[in-house]
């Protein structure tokens, strides 16, 4: 049995004020960047709230809202995370990647330090509900729980992106630890941790492009 409410009908722009309106989000979307220096200047518990049920109105399969955002801003918890993700991130850097992978990286400066992960005023470890706990402890399916929370996660972005904050959507790997050093349960697995805050005074980016138009779009009219 479905109820349907009515959805708040909007008038057209005209096209060249539709246009303009794309044009300026997209011009404010292109100014932002992935961090990876973060000032530890703090960001109040409710900002942190409103941007996680933002990313949180994202799409999802079924509506099942596959997601839970932990936000760690505890210094003790943040330097055990620290102290976990540099110990694998070790071993990344040491061998379990690809000396491609290692090339392919080498323009972003990256390695397995990660003081990031203390500095910044809050993680937000984004966990995706593989299923639920229905009654009785069964198990019921979510859908498309990649998609879905890789929307989510898209969403968060954007919302610090518009507070004039910034993030870096780390994954150090494997992730299991995540799920001890939380306590999470069986049914979520981790899938991205998210440093937010605002910017070092003396932050730097790497300078890379983004793909143009023409290599990102393929028209068929
Ligand atoms: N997880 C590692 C390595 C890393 C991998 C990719 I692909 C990146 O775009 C950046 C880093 C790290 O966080 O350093």
């Amino acid at each position: 049995m479905s109820s349907h409410i009515p959805y708040p009908s909007s008038k057209p722009l005209n096209p060249d004020e539709l246009i303009q309106q794309c044009a300026n989000y997209h011009a404010f979307l292109e100014k932002r960047r992935s961090l990876r220096f973060f000032s530890d200047h703090p960001v109040p518990r409710e900002a942190v709230e409103q941007l996680i049920m933002a990313a949180s109105s994202a799409p999802s399969g079924a509506n099942k809202q596959p997601w839970t955002f932990c936000a760690v801003g505890s210094l003790e918890l943040k330097k055990q995370i620290r102290e976990a993700a540099e110990e694998e991130e070790y071993r990344s850097y040491h061998g379990r990647m690809s000396k491609e992978w290692l090339r392919d990286l080498a323009p972003f400066d990256t390695d397995w330090r990660k003081p990031f992960l203390e500095t910044a005023p809050w993680l937000i470890i984004v966990f995706r509900r593989i299923y639920e706990f229905g009654e009785e402890g069964k198990k019921e399916n979510n859908y498309y729980v990649n998609e879905s929370v890789g929307l989510a996660c898209g969403f968060l972005l954007t919302a610090l992106h518009q507070a004039g904050l910034v993030a870096l959507t780390h994954t150090p790997s494997p992730m299991d630890f995540l799920t001890k050093l939380l306590g999470r349960p069986a049914n979520e697995k981790p899938f991205l941790l998210i440093p937010i805050g605002y910017p070092a005074p003396d932050a730097t980016v790497p300078d890379i492009q983004r793909k143009p138009a023409e290599r990102v779009i393929a028209w068929y009219e």
